[in-house]
């Protein structure tokens, strides 16, 4: 499938692993892997097309120091966009990380150096993020004179509350660390430049999960946060209906009923 072949993308570097594993790499590091509009249009093709292709989970990392500095701010000064044009490039940038966050593909993003602006809005758009010592997170907008426009508003406000993102991008204030997890900024840390390691584990073990289970958990909880309560619940029960009988979930479910399947046990 074309969806998944490496030559036929020049911003990111992509390589399948075992399992519908896939590996995805913002491959600009001389430029931070600052978002411009390749970037994203690269993105939402990938994330498109990528459960159809039998992609299973991915890795979402960036080559270099950094993970993203954001839109591609000299592509931004150059272009000098009409507010018109930039509305347009903004719904790219939604289509793209909505695409990835309700697409029902899991992506697990390891995180490292800066996460910042649009940088930050791609990473939230991932289910999953791993962070290590030298990981921040950052919105430089305010200082830059501009203003969000892919998705902090929504998925970093989600993460942490409004009025932390409102000091985020009013004051320049940098997370990170353990306290960027206890935000909810990131799920998991790891020793220096351990995210990738950490992210490689997680995403080998997603991907062992049925798709089919996968796509309700990466597409219906984010809709359902959506709703009113009365609709989720009602939505939850049809997704229910359809992912806990799925004729692959048998073989599951009878290991359980057999004692040869694993049992919850607390972390020693
Ligand atoms: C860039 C970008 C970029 C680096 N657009 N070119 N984002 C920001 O405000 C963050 C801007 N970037 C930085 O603060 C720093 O570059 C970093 C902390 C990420 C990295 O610092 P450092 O010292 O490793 O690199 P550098 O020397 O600043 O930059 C290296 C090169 O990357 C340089 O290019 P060169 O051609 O001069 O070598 C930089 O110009 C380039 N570069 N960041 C373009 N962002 C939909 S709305 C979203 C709104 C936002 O995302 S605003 C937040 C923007």
């Amino acid at each position: 499938n074309d969806v998944v072949n490496p030559d036929t993308y020049e911003r990111l570097s992509i390589s399948a692993r075992e399992n519908g594993l896939y590996v995805v790499t913002l491959n600009r590091p001389s430029k931070r892997n600052a978002l411009d509009v390749a970037t994203i249009e690269e993105l939402i093709r990938f994330f498109s097309g990528a459960r159809m292709a039998g992609v299973k989970a991915v890795l979402l990392a960036g080559e270099g120091d950094h993970f993203c500095a954001g839109l591609d701010l000299v592509e931004h000064w150059k272009a000098d966009r009409s507010p018109e044009d930039f509305m347009h490039v903004c719904l790219r940038w939604h289509e793209a990380f909505n695409k990835m966050e309700y697409g029902g593909v899991p992506i697990i993003a390891a995180l490292k150096g800066a996460v910042v602006g649009g940088g930050l809005e791609l990473a939230s758009a991932a289910h999953v993020r791993v962070i290590d010592p030298g990981t921040y997170f950052a919105l430089p907008e305010g200082q830059r004179g501009i203003f969000t426009g892919g998705g902090a508003t929504i998925r970093v406000s989600d993460m942490i509350g409004k009025y932390r993102m409102i000091d985020m991008i009013l004051t320049g204030r940098v997370y990170q660390g353990q306290e960027a997890v206890d935000l909810g900024l990131a799920q998991y840390i790891t020793g220096d430049g351990g995210s990738f390691a950490k992210a490689l584990e997680l995403a080998e073990k997603v991907a062992q999960n049925l798709p089919l289970t996968n796509f309700a958990i990466c597409s219906a909880v984010s809709h359902m946060n959506n709703m009113s309560g009365m609709d989720a619940a009602y939505a939850e029960a049809f997704v229910g209906g359809i992912v806990n009988t799925q004729p692959a979930a048998r073989a599951r479910l009878e290991a359980f009923a057999n004692k040869t399947a694993a049992r919850v046990r607390p972390n020693s």
